[in-house]
């Protein structure tokens, strides 16, 4: 049972992680602070928080808990201003989609209290943002990967462990390297591929008219284009080495498909399409 959670960003991911500690009963207090004072001022109108804080510093003030819950871009700056408040007791963890960078930001502005850190990554979302879309059980049933260092202190990794455990959570533990090379391939290349689809379509004269006959695949296939623009301008720049290289196996990928369909082999092409086909029915 925790205190304090000082919130740092009240949006979709912070929002809601909010709700399910104080549903879970994991909190007595929940304090927050979001960039725009207005985003604040919703999150305690809706019950989201119990008060609002006017800086970062003053929502980690008496907190035992803190999440970070801003653009991976932000977090430096988010643990500048916040870093005299940091202790051993303290829990600081955070839901960015990358890790590496995340973890050297900590590294150069923590310093003696990085131990204090756990780096989360919670794989949930949706493709809208903002307080508004808060969900208590957006997190749970998902897996939320930690990439503790070897600075992390084993009491507040057991604690991280703990809270989203409690939250109905599946944790799972990786190196940020690791971490970073996975999400590469399986969440920043689909984003990547869903906004170029997008702007390649609707970059033709007759993008609009096309775009209004898609049917469920479309909708399927390009729901996360929709996605929160800041949020995955930062994502796709701090992993871009493993995102090109993963974008450079997609094109590659791409273009033997284009010689196939491009001499009419229909027997390789289909063997290919079944390769796929099978891999994503097994897909857990
Ligand atoms: N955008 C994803 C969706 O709508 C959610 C998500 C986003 C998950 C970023 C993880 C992440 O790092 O399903």
């Amino acid at each position: 049972m925790f205190e304090q959670l000082g919130l740092i960003g009240c949006g979709l991911m912070g929002g809601s992680f909010a709700l399910a500690l104080k549903r879970a009963g994991l909190v007595k207090r929940i304090v927050g602070y979001s960039k725009s004072p207005s985003t604040t001022e919703r999150a305690r109108q809706m019950g989201v928080i119990d008060v609002e804080a006017p800086s970062a510093l003053l929502a980690v003030s008496g907190a035992d808990i803190v999440l970070l819950a801003v653009p991976v871009s932000a977090t430096e700056a988010t643990f500048k201003a916040i870093r005299h408040l940091v202790g051993p007791n303290t829990l600081v963890m955070d839901v960015g989609s990358t890790k590496r960078d995340v973890v050297d930001a900590a590294r150069r502005v923590l310093r003696d209290s990085v131990g204090s850190f756990v780096p989360c990554h919670p794989i949930t979302g949706k493709e809208v943002s903002g307080v508004e879309h808060a969900d208590v059980d957006l997190y749970t049933g998902k897996q939320v990967i930690l990439t503790p260092i070897e600075r992390t202190l084993t009491a507040q990794l057991q604690k991280a462990s703990d809270v989203w455990t409690a939250l109905g959570c599946h944790v799972i533990k990786m190196s940020p390297q690791a971490h970073d090379a996975a999400y590469a391939a399986v969440s920043h290349l689909p984003h990547l591929i869903a906004f170029a689809l997008i702007n390649g379509i609707m970059g033709q004269d007759h993008g609009k008219d096309y775009m209004s006959l898609a049917g469920p695949g479309f909708r399927d296939f390009t729901r996360i284009a929709a996605s929160d623009p800041q949020m995955w301008r930062d994502i796709l720049i701090a992993n871009r080495e493993e995102l090109l290289a993963q974008s450079k196996i997609f094109q590659q990928t791409l273009q033997s498909l284009e010689q196939l369909i491009s001499s009419g082999s229909g027997d390789v092409l289909e063997v290919l399409i079944e390769q796929a086909s099978e891999s994503r029915a097994h897909w857990r």
